[in-house]
């Protein structure tokens, strides 16, 4: 033991390890290049939190020359001469978690939030944050009320991102034309699908704003979930989940001027061995290049996922009408629409973004909203 303030106590290992350990509650064991990283001082940290020290530039053994507990703080003196003082009880609180909610995987039979509302969404910033949890925890949410015009599209995407131009523009027009050059522009029925998986980095977010759609007309709207879809498979079917993710298969898209060429797993884990990314679009994947082996059971796991996809169990079916706007998370929710019939007008105009921009807004809300205040202009 070499400190103590109030319940607070620190003790120095024989490897310069910092204990500190509260009157009540877990220790925190810290290394001497954990702390020396994470000096708070102007000198090491600029106001806005961004590190100036670069810690691969300090000895592997590096050691503290001395600690002690002040008041309410941790202090460290640097064989060097730095001295660096943490806040306490801060440090003992460990890392910032995420305040993102939990992903809920949901089907035919979750019951729907309410749409939320154009206006109040530009107005409002809890109505927002309200829109973007919905994005985040269910991977979609319906907006009613934009203006059923091309270009309204660019307000509603701005209050929480910015446009992913791609070679379809930066808003691209779905409607059926003479001479299609990507089957969304004819007027065949998509089964549920991810939008440009051939694209890398694949889009996270899809915006679709119905402009127009006569009755009549068809293209009804089919969403899938493709999380609740991949956590089925692996209760049903572990190896062909395990297949799925860990299976690269090439995505291409050859159009006007583009040859675009992307190599994923239909399921993508991240470190924490949840499903981190669903992509699924049979129209735009290569021919598969596996052996006789691997090709029949990757077939057989395949077909399996796009069994679930296709079970009206998990399927949520909408009809767009003017002036909605279906904001997606597209490495998660699969869309699809059902034939477009003529006559009758239909015309949605689409455009990606990514993940990044509403997590941030969402962050931002919440923060001020715990400030009691609105946010950032
Ligand atoms: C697309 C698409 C849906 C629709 O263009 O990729 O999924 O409702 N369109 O037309
Ligand atoms: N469009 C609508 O990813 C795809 O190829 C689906 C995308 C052409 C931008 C269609
Ligand atoms: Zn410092
Ligand atoms: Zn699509």
């Amino acid at each position: 033991l070499v400190s103590s303030a109030g319940p607070i106590t620190a003790a120095v290992g024989a490897d310069g390890t910092v204990e500190l350990r509260p009157g009540a509650g877990l220790a925190r064991r810290l290394v001497p290049l954990w702390l020396r990283e994470n000096c708070p001082c102007p000198e090491c940290t600029a106001p806005g939190g961004q590190r100036i020290v670069d810690v691969t530039a300090f000895p592997a053994d590096l050691r503290p020359a001395d600690v002690r507990l002040v008041a309410d703080a941790l202090e460290i003196g640097w064989p060097d001469g730095h001295t660096s003082t943490y806040p306490m009880p801060g440090l003992l609180a460990g890392p910032e978690p995420d305040r993102l909610p939990r992903p809920e995987p949901w089907d035919a039979g979750t019951a729907l939030g309410d749409p939320f509302d154009a206006l109040d969404l530009a107005a409002d910033p809890a109505h927002l944050a309200a829109c973007l949890e919905a994005v985040h925890s269910s991977g979609v949410a319906l907006v009613r009320g934009a203006e059923p015009a091309p270009g309204a599209l660019e307000g509603i995407v701005g209050l929480f991102g910015h446009v992913r131009e791609t070679n379809y523009g930066r808003l691209f027009d779905v409607r059926t034309v003479i001479g299609a050059e990507n089957l969304a522009y004819t007027g065949l029925g998509l089964p549920p699908h991810t939008d440009n998986p051939y694209r890398d980095p694949t889009p996270g977010i899809q915006l679709l704003h119905c402009i127009r759609a006569d009755e009549g007309g068809g293209g009804e709207t089919t969403l899938v979930d493709g999380l609740a879809a991949a956590e089925r498979l692996r209760r049903a079917d572990r190896p062909a989940y395990d297949l799925l993710a860990a299976t690269e298969i090439g995505f291409r898209y050859r159009g006007s001027g583009v040859d675009l060429r992307a190599r994923f797993p239909v399921l993508r884990l991240g470190a924490d061995g949840e499903v981190a990314e669903v992509r699924w679009n049979t129209r735009s994947c290569e021919p598969f290049d596996f052996g006789p082996r691997l090709a029949r059971a990757y077939y057989g796991a395949y077909a399996a996922f796009g069994r679930l996809l296709a079970d009206p169990l998990l399927a949520r079916r909408l009809r767009l009408r003017p002036g909605d706007v279906l904001v997606m998370d597209n490495l998660r929710v699969l869309h699809g629409r059902t034939r477009i019939e003529s006559p009758g007008e239909r015309h949605l105009q689409g455009c990606y973004a990514d993940r990044d921009g509403p997590r941030s807004r969402l962050r931002t809300l919440l923060e001020a909203d715990d400030e009691g205040e609105g946010p950032a202009p």
